[in-house]
């Protein structure tokens, strides 16, 4: 009736109080109210999934009703982890087959070029290496290596994700399957800490992000359960090894002094803040706050951060500076920590820029040929030299550039941009056009491998990496277009009758195999170049950060995720 009247109140011989309107008059207002009603509720559905108000109303009314049918969502209750508030929160429901379809034609080939590649190199692990670690292509058999102690499956696990993603939805039941049936956490055996924690934690974690199945959060937190014994150590700093069985863990036997490697404790951030707020155990995340904590307090040789440090005093064991291997993914997993807590991780941030303005003031070159590259640095004395893995500091670099000094935005898009360029470079300047283990800047030498023991190639990710996130910032076509020349040298210097291997020299068209399918190419490598040739609201930057192994994670909002309260939040402060 107030309703009524505020509407009628000022038509001609509707008196004041509403009061005097006819019966016809107010079944005419019902109806054209309800038809209202009736019209917005239906052109909801025909906005564009990415309306955040159309999936908020949408999934909160299926929400709801399957909340009173049943009495668990995925074992989430009200004051634990939801899996649907969480996914109502990501700007665009992940999955759908053409989710992130281009539409432009060609660029939507070579996407579908890269899913074939995928199946192809699914398929041949699938037929002759099932529920080994890796594929080995030329002799169709399986592969289980040192890196995982006991633990099975690598390659199903790096591959969850990315057969979710371009919607192989056979294979990844397969995959699923296998987890469900297979996944022995129960296992011996000398694993990489660092290796587990990438491949097999980060996959788990962000299989079950994408698809909200309970079974991979379980195994996640039960495998993080596993690992933490290698943090017994007098600093809290682990151990590279850990036998998963018995929690003993101990040094890799190559590093001096048993010493730890600077990016294998400093790659564990990101998986474990995210297997707190899936466990509410806070461990995790006090675990990984100590390793950032006394990272933060000790003394840095010019501001760097050396490769190797003593887990029982604390002390940097030698003065060798890395962006590739030993120390890259230690510097990835600051800016990803930052913006993976919606940017409120301030420490990181800092500890970021810092890091990130001594190598430029002592790393980063520039050749006679005008190329910019990233020396290595052994107690004041450079290397010249670049390693493969040292390519993904482009992108790194790229998605940083935002948040540093406002006014250096643009010089860190061009520095990135530099950086890919000379990773490109190196790939061009070889015979099959894919780049060299390590490449130079000596003797002569502009981005290209001068020893024998730097020329293969395992078909390693971190340039294609680049070339994903520079195309997204930067929309610049010709990181598409390198892509594309990646994606060709692949298939003709790398694929064979049963999968795809890594190659011995690149600079030589008569190509020697090494008979190995890296599980990261099934992780990474692919599913860079499909990101790359797919539109940026799949997994877009704004909601998902990649971890160290490409496994999507999504950015822990307080509004969607929780973050767990700590009883002190100051607790690794005062440890
Ligand atoms: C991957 O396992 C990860 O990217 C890691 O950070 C470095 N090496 C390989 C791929 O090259």
């Amino acid at each position: 009736t107030q309703l009524f009247s505020m509407v009628f109140r000022k038509l001609p011989g509707v008196s004041a109080s509403g009061m005097g309107l006819r019966l016809s008059q107010k079944f005419v207002f019902l109806l054209f109210l309800s038809g209202l009603v009736t019209l917005c509720f239906g052109a909801l559905f025909f906005l564009p999934d990415s309306v955040r108000l159309k999936r908020i109303f949408l999934e909160s009314k299926t929400e709801s009703a399957s909340e009173k049918s049943t009495s668990s969502d995925h074992g989430a209750t009200s004051d634990t982890f939801s899996y649907k508030k969480f996914k109502r929160c990501l700007l665009r429901p992940p999955l759908g087959t053409d989710d992130g379809k281009p539409s432009d034609p060609k660029t939507n080939e070579r996407r579908e070029k890269v899913k074939e590649m995928m199946k192809f190199a699914w398929d041949n692990y699938k037929r002759y290496a099932w529920g080994k670690n890796e594929l080995q292509p030329l002799t169709r058999n399986g592969h289980i290596g040192n890196m995982f102690g006991g633990l099975r499956g690598a390659s199903i696990i790096d591959s969850l994700d990315t057969l979710y993603i371009m919607g192989l939805v056979e294979e990844y039941n397969d995959a699923k399957d296998w987890v469900q049936t297979s996944l022995d956490l129960n296992s011996n055996g000398e694993a990489s800490l660092f290796e587990v924690n990438i491949r097999y934690v980060g996959g788990l974690l962000s299989a079950y992000y994408l698809t909200g199945e309970e079974l991979f959060k379980n195994k996640a937190v039960e495998l993080g359960e596993k690992l933490l014994p290698a943090f017994n150590t007098p600093t809290g700093i682990p151990r590279g090894v850990i036998n998963l069985g018995s929690g003993t863990s101990w040094s890799w036997g190559w590093a001096s002094a048993g010493s730890s490697i600077l990016a294998e404790f400093g790659t564990l951030h990101l998986e474990f803040v995210h297997l707190t707020e899936l466990s509410g155990n806070p461990i995790y995340t006090e675990k990984v706050m100590n390793i950032r904590k006394l990272l933060n307090k000790i003394e840095k040789p010019h501001g760097l951060y050396p490769n190797f440090l003593s887990p029982v005093s604390g002390n940097w064991v030698q003065h060798h500076v890395s962006i590739g291997g030993l120390g890259d993914s230690f510097y990835e997993y600051l800016i990803k920590s930052y913006l993976m807590s919606d940017k409120t991780d301030d420490d990181a941030k800092k500890m970021y820029y810092s890091a990130l303005e001594a190598i430029e003031a002592n790393l980063v070159q520039k050749s006679p040929g005008g190329l910019t590259y990233m020396a290595e640095w052994r107690g004041g004395i450079l290397d010249h030299k670049m390693g493969h893995l040292a390519c993904f500091s482009g992108g790194m670099i790229g998605i940083g550039a935002d948040d540093g000094a406002p006014e250096k935005r643009q010089h860190y898009l061009d520095l990135a941009a530099e950086i890919t360029h000379t990773c490109h470079e190196s790939y061009t300047r070889s015979a099959t056009k894919l780049g060299p283990e390590a490449f130079r800047f000596d003797s002569g030498a502009e981005a290209t491998a001068t020893r024998l023991s730097d020329r293969y190639y395992i078909l390693r990710p971190e340039v294609i990496e680049s070339y994903m996130y520079m195309w997204r910032l930067t929309h610049d076509p010709k990181y598409r277009e390198w892509g594309w020349e990646a994606v060709q040298a692949l298939e003709e210097h790398c694929r064979v009758e049963s999968g795809f291997s890594g190659i011995r020299d690149v600079y030589t068209l008569t190509v020697s195999h090494d008979n190995m399918q890296q599980s990261f190419f099934l992780s990474e490598t692919l599913k860079y170049l499909y990101l790359l040739f797919s539109d940026d609201d799949l997994l877009p930057l704004e909601d998902w950060v990649f971890n160290t192994e490409a496994h999507p994670l999504p950015i822990v909002r307080k509004s969607c995720l929780k973050p767990v309260q700590f009883a002190d939040p100051n607790v690794w402060e005062e440890s």
